[in-house]
This record gives C-alpha cells, sequence and structure tokens, in this order.
C-alpha cells in the first residue's frame, strides 16, 4: 500500500485514503444505509445484483466532497507558499534609489549615493558601488550597486548644461594689445568650462585700432550652446613706441688721407621692424680736409618712431708716426675716450693731475697729482682747450729718446697735437722723464731735475721717472690729455712737492725715484 500510494495523483490518493477511513462521522452512515438496502432487497429476490449498483453511488459522492476538501487545503498550502514567497521578495534586503534614470554634470564627479535614498536589510555603508570616477567626460556610465548579494545596475548620463564660466583676468595677466593685431579675448578673460568653449569679442562699435582704453564684451559659448557673457575694459597700445637703436656710430679720429666709410660698423637695428631704414648726413665729412665733422645718423620704424644720432669726426693728421703705432682712436659710448685715465697738465702750475671715469664714464675722478716742468719761457707748451673736442691724445712711446739738445729722455710718450691750431705747435711735444746727459741711467741732469715744479722745458712736459713710469705703464696708446692754465688751483689733488737732490751727492746722477735696483738711493 506505501508504495502504491506514492505512485498516485494527489486526488487517487485522496480518494484511496479516505474509503476504508472508518473515523469520518459521514461515511459509517453511507456504509449502513447501503447495508440496509441490500437487506431488504434480500428478502425480495436475488441480492447479488442489487447490491452491485448501490454500492457505486456512494463512492461517487464520497469522491466529489473528498476533491473539495483537497482543493481547499491546496489553495491554503498555494496562498502560505505564495505569502512566504512574497514575504521573502519583498522583504529581503535592497536598495532603494531616488532614480534609475540618474543624470551628471559633465566635467564634475558623480556621486553614485547621491541616488540612493535607503536600504532595507542593512546599512548603506554595506553598499559597495562599481564605476567610472572622477570628472567624467560627456557620455553614458554604467554603475554596478553591490548590497547583500543582490546587484543593480544604474546607467548614468552626463551632460553639459553649464554655461562657461567668465571672469577677467588680473591686470598682470592680461595680454597686451597693440593697434596692429586683432585682440584675441582669450587675452582678457580666463575661462571655466568641462568642455571646449569659443570666445567672441564684441568691440561695442569701439575702434580697436586706435591705442586707447575700450569696453567690450567677451562672450563664451560651449558646445552645447551654453553661454555667458561678461563686460571687459582693454588697453590698446602703439604697436611700436620705441625708434630704432643705431650702434657704431660714436665719435671717432680719422686721419687725413686715409679712407673711411660713413657706414663702417654702424648697425641699425628696431623692436619690431627688421628693416628700419637709415639716412646719414655725412656734415661734409671728409678726409681730404683735417677738421671736426658732425655727421648725423637718422633711422625710422616703419611706424615712424626716429632715432637720431649724432657723431663727431676728426680728420686729422699724424705728427709723428712709428712702426707698429696704433693712430686710431678709440672713443666710448659716452663719447669720451675709451681709456682709463685723462691726463690733465695745468701749465700754471707745472701740475699733472690724473682723471679716472666715474660711473657716467666721464673723467671726474682725480687719481693721481704729479709734480712737472713745462716750456720755459720763449718756448710753449701747446694748450689743448682751443682745439675740437679740447683734448690732445698720446701717440707713440719710447723707453729712451733722443732729445733735440743731444740729451736723452725716458719713457717718454709723445702727444699728437696736430689739432693743435698753430702749426708751431704741432712740434714734438711729448711727457718724458727729466733727461739725461747719456743714454745712462746714472747720468740724470740734476739741475734740470730741481726745476720739477717751475718750467724748464722746451716744449715738453718733464716728469720724474716714477711718475712717467706710471703713465707709461698705466695709460695706454692714445689716452686724452689736456693741456690748459687756471692760476687759481694746480688741481683738486693739489701740487705735490717735488724732491730736490743735492748737487754736491755723489748719488746726484740718478732719479731718486728710479725703481731701478742699482739706484743708491
Ligand atoms: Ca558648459
Ligand atoms: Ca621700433
Amino acid at each position: 500500500m506505501e508504495d502504491e500510494k506514492e505512485m498516485l495523483g494527489a486526488d487517487e490518493e485522496l480518494e484511496q485514503v479516505n474509503m476504508p477511513d472508518a473515523e469520518t462521522p459521514a461515511e459509517p452512515d453511507l456504509f449502513e444505509k447501503e447495508y440496509v438496502i441490500s437487506d431488504e432487497t434480500k428478502s425480495d429476490g436475488p441480492t447479488v445484483v442489487a447490491e452491485e449498483p448501490p454500492k457505486k453511488a456512494p463512492v461517487k459522492k464520497e469522491k466529489k466532497k473528498g476533491s473539495k476538501k483537497a482543493l481547499v487545503i491546496g489553495l491554503i498550502i498555494f496562498a502560505l507558499l505564495a505569502a512566504a514567497f512574497a514575504g521573502w521578495y519583498f522583504l529581503r534586503p535592497g536598495i532603494r534609489f531616488s532614480t534609475t534614470r540618474p543624470t551628471a554634470e559633465a566635467g564634475e564627479e558623480f556621486d553614485a549615493m547621491s541616488i540612493v535614498e535607503g536600504v532595507r536589510g542593512g546599512e548603506l555603508s554595506d553598499i559597495a558601488v562599481y564605476g567610472p570616477k572622477g570628472e567624467l567626460a560627456k557620455g553614458v556610465y554604467k554603475y554596478s550597486y553591490s548590497f547583500k548579494g543582490r546587484e543593480y545596475e544604474i546607467t548614468v548620463t552626463v551632460k553639459d548644461t553649464k554655461a562657461p564660466e567668465l571672469s577677467i583676468k588680473p591686470e598682470d595677466e592680461m595680454a597686451s594689445f597693440n593697434d596692429r593685431e586683432e585682440v584675441d579675448p582669450a587675452g582678457i578673460v580666463n575661462v571655466k568650462d568641462y568642455g571646449k568653449v569659443t570666445l567672441k569679442l564684441d568691440d561695442q562699435g569701439n575702434d580697436l585700432k586706435t591705442p586707447g582704453m575700450y569696453e567690450v564684451i567677451v562672450t563664451a559659448t560651449d558646445e552645447d550652446g551654453n553661454e555667458s557673457k561678461i563686460p571687459a575694459v582693454i588697453k590698446i597700445e602703439p604697436y611700436d613706441t620705441e625708434g630704432p637703436k643705431i650702434e657704431g656710430a660714436t665719435n671717432t679720429s680719422v686721419i687725413l688721407w686715409s679712407s673711411f666709410d660713413l657706414m663702417a660698423g654702424v648697425k641699425v637695428t628696431d623692436d619690431k621692424d627688421p628693416n628700419p631704414s637709415l639716412v646719414v648726413d655725412s656734415g661734409g665729412f671728409t678726409t681730404s680736409a683735417e677738421g671736426s665733422y658732425k655727421v648725423t645718423y637718422t633711422a625710422k620704424d616703419s611706424y615712424g618712431n626716429e632715432t637720431v644720432v649724432e657723431r663727431w669726426i676728426n680728420v686729422y693728421q699724424v705728427a709723428y708716426y712709428t712702426p707698429g703705432y696704433d693712430s686710431s682712436v678709440y672713443w666710448d659710448a659716452t663719447g669720451e675716450w675709451g681709456q682709463p685715465y685723462l691726463v690733465a697738465v695745468n701749465r700754471s702750475h707745472n701740475t699733472v693731475t690724473v682723471y679716472g671715469k666715474d660711473g657716467n664714464g666721464n673723467y671726474t675722478v682725480p687719481v693721481r697729482a704729479m709734480a712737472c716742468s713745462t716750456a720755459r719761457p720763449g718756448y710753449n707748451t701747446p694748450v689743448s682747450t682751443n682745439v675740437p673736442g679740447g683734448r690732445f691724445h698720446s701717440a707713440w712711446r719710447a723707453d729712451w729718446c733722443y732729445m733735440v739738445d743731444g740729451s736723452w729722455g725716458r719713457y717718454a710718450i709723445s702727444i699728437d697735437t696736430s689739432l693743435a691750431p698753430d702749426p708751431n705747435d704741432t712740434w714734438g711735444i711729448m711727457f718724458h722723464s727729466v733727461c739725461y746727459y747719456s743714454q745712462s741711467i746714472d747720468n740724470l741732469e740734476y739741475e734740470e731735475y730741481n726745476k720739477l715744479g717751475g718750467t724748464a722745458s722746451l716744449g715738453c712736459i718733464r716728469m720724474c721717472v716714477a711718475d712717467e713710469l706710471w703713465l707709461y705703464n698705466n695709460c695706454p696708446e692714445g689716452f686724452p690729455i689736456v693741456i690748459y692754465d687756471d692760476p687759481s688751483s694746480p688741481g683738486p689733488l693739489g701740487k705735490p712737492d717735488p724732491i730736490r737732490i743735492d748737487v754736491n751727492d755723489p748719488r746726484r746722477g740718478w732719479d731718486p725715484t728710479d725703481p731701478s735696483g742699482d739706484n743708491p738711493w
């Protein structure tokens, strides 16, 4: 029976089970009635036939009642199962989202938790989110939410809906504009936006090709058509304010009859114009006539800025020439001689003062004073104050120089006095030591030596050996020399007391200032 039951369907099983069930209250009645009927038919006739049909009817009735019951029970079980499923389904852990189609702003970060309204069956912290992080570009992104074994997938749409943020650049970052260029609004404003922004400038009717201050409006439009505007004040400057630079047109001296190109070494450049123009007014310059010529160089850039440089060129005759002597004269940018020192000779006091340069390149710093002897009466040490530029310059030099009177001078530095107006003044003037009777350093004209600080020479400027040697060593060829008269003062450093030699001293043939190791002084 047990095996049979399991093989039967639910309804059949119920029938089989219920049929023999004596405990069910209705069943015994039915069976009793059947028995009663069969007893009655027994007495009337054959019982075998009568007994069979009544048996079948009660069985049918019994079956109907049983399936109803089974249906109810089945429904209850189904309802219980459904309730259990519903309970499991609706009460199981889960995430509640505020939206399942979220949108986000391009260029910003998407906060995946911002769309989570709450959770059931756990904590918010139990949610694990997987998806792109950081600033998002426009597009569609998937975010996975994992919570207590459940997975959700949310699609986020990222769009650019914000207008560009505009701000005026601080003054030190603002681009400078000139009247020859298009004003680029990118030089005016700082732009902040997710994507590409197109800037437009509204000149508000102003002529931005004229220098001045103007109010303009900058419009920024992003790729999605979001737009913003900002007013700005811009300055339009002249394209070019600086005149060309003229280099190399410095004062110079040129030897008579030499060739000299006024453009040699002259360079014109401009900060903006690659080809500035240059016009030279020669001022009648020629090397075929001595004199001082003013040459004017005028350069112009394409904007009209002009630079004028005047240069003085002395054309002079070299009075003395020795091979190897560089007769060119160097001037520095300030127009002064490109030399460390200027040597000034005050005839009135027989004093030589050496000047060095100040910060501007001018010879204003007295550095050394020396006693000297200039021309004695009847002779002339030429002044330079009446020549162009007010100065001579030094020419050749020699350790020993034979003098017209048969004596010898040491550390001779000739002076180019060719610019002196009187041709007689150009006669061999030089700085040199007090003379020696012969070309020997122990054969000094000691009596002449004792005249230092007073007139004595035939035109030259005599000094002691130490002073002459100082000039020799410190003043390169070409140094400027001013010879002048100023009775009021020997010079800013005064006049040193010259040494006097005892004419009876056996050492008298030696200049006491001679640095020679043999000097007995
Ligand atoms: Ca935007
Ligand atoms: Ca310029």
